[in-house]
């Protein structure tokens, strides 16, 4: 008999969330940065553990929502954890039960539905500040089972994904079990560029800029061709993400092309263009070209 069944990882930004995902399934299907709000939509990761697929969910941190681009955010986050048969509320261990941590394990309390605390970054902090935190959190909601991590070492990954295995329901696989993610590759290699944008420019740059990919062509000798758009919101981020003589996109272009070179298992060509474009992220067209659904607004 067969199982499946959604899992969807929620927490505050930075908690590790996609880390979790990438080490779980062995792949680099979520964009990671020490930034926070890197995540900007939801990301599944197709894992199989014996004669279980467990489609694990990474959403968006949970955080205050201010711009248009943080609202959209913040939904997708918590209609992944409406859709999931079982949520893991993600915790950094070493920033421990803050106020936004205790506000999302309050709402999931308040909504009920299955879900399992899991607290990780275990290797920043010391055993026995563990416990404490494990009865704090679960004063605010009933979890069924806690775990204690760390998404970044791999320590008690095994334990959880036994567990994970065991609690998804009987039912047929719902994706073909060597499928990763049912992430398109044209926005794969957005968030590849994005990646690259969050780990070489800084302040507010990365979170001012959105990527999305114009063509993506595949070539007769196996290669393909992917142009890229980098939106930014102002004339001073298109000039630091070009650099002096164009340093530094060359820079983000050279380490996007290696990456998806070996996500995509083929030479990729890769061009990037940026562009000028104010107020992007209150523009519903630009939040959809990357996934975020604007309906509600
Ligand atoms: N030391 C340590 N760092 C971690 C661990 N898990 C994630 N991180 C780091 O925490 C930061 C945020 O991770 P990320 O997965 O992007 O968090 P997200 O915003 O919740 O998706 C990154 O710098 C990760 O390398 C862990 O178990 N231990
Ligand atoms: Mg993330």
């Amino acid at each position: 008999m067969t199982r499946c069944g959604f899992v969807a990882i929620v927490g505050a930004p930075n908690a590790g969330k996609s880390t979790l995902l990438n080490r779980l399934t062995g792949a680099k299907l979520s964009i990671v940065s020490p930034k926070a709000q890197t995540t900007r939509f939801r990301v599944l990761g197709i894992l199989m553990r014996g004669e279980s697929q467990i489609l694990l969910v990474d959403t968006p941190g949970i955080f205050k929502p201010k711009r248009r681009l943080d609202r959209a955010m913040v939904r997708a986050a918590w209609i992944g954890a409406e859709d999931a048969d079982l949520v893991l509320l993600l915790v950094d261990a070493k920033t421990g039960a803050t106020e936004p941590v205790r506000e999302i394990a309050a709402s999931l309390g308040a909504r009920g539905g299955k879900a399992w605390l899991i607290l990780n970054k275990t290797d920043l902090v010391p055993p026995a500040r563990l416990l404490p935190l494990t009865a704090e959190l679960n004063a605010l909601a009933t979890f069924e089972h806690t775990y204690m991590v760390s998404a970044a070492h791999g320590d008690g990954l095994d334990e959880l994904l036994d567990a994970l295995a065991a609690a998804v329901r009987e039912g047929p696989h719902l994706y073909p079990e060597d499928d990763l993610t049912d992430l398109p590759d044209r926005l794969l290699a957005a968030e590849i560029v994005r990646e690259q944008i969050f780990m070489q420019t800084h302040e507010e740059v990365p979170y001012a800029a959105t990527v999305e990919t114009e063509s993506f062509q595949e070539r007769k000798d196996g290669s393909v061709r992917i142009e890229v758009t980098i939106y930014v919101s102002r004339a001073s981020h298109k000039a630091i993400l070009i650099g002096a003589g164009g340093a530094r996109i060359k820079e983000i272009g050279a380490r996007a092309r290696a990456q998806l070179g070996d996500l995509l298992e083929r030479r990729v060509h890769l061009f990037l263009n940026v562009k000028e474009r104010a107020g992007w992220d209150e523009e519903g067209a630009r939040l959809r070209a990357i996934g975020l659904d604007t309906s509600e607004e």
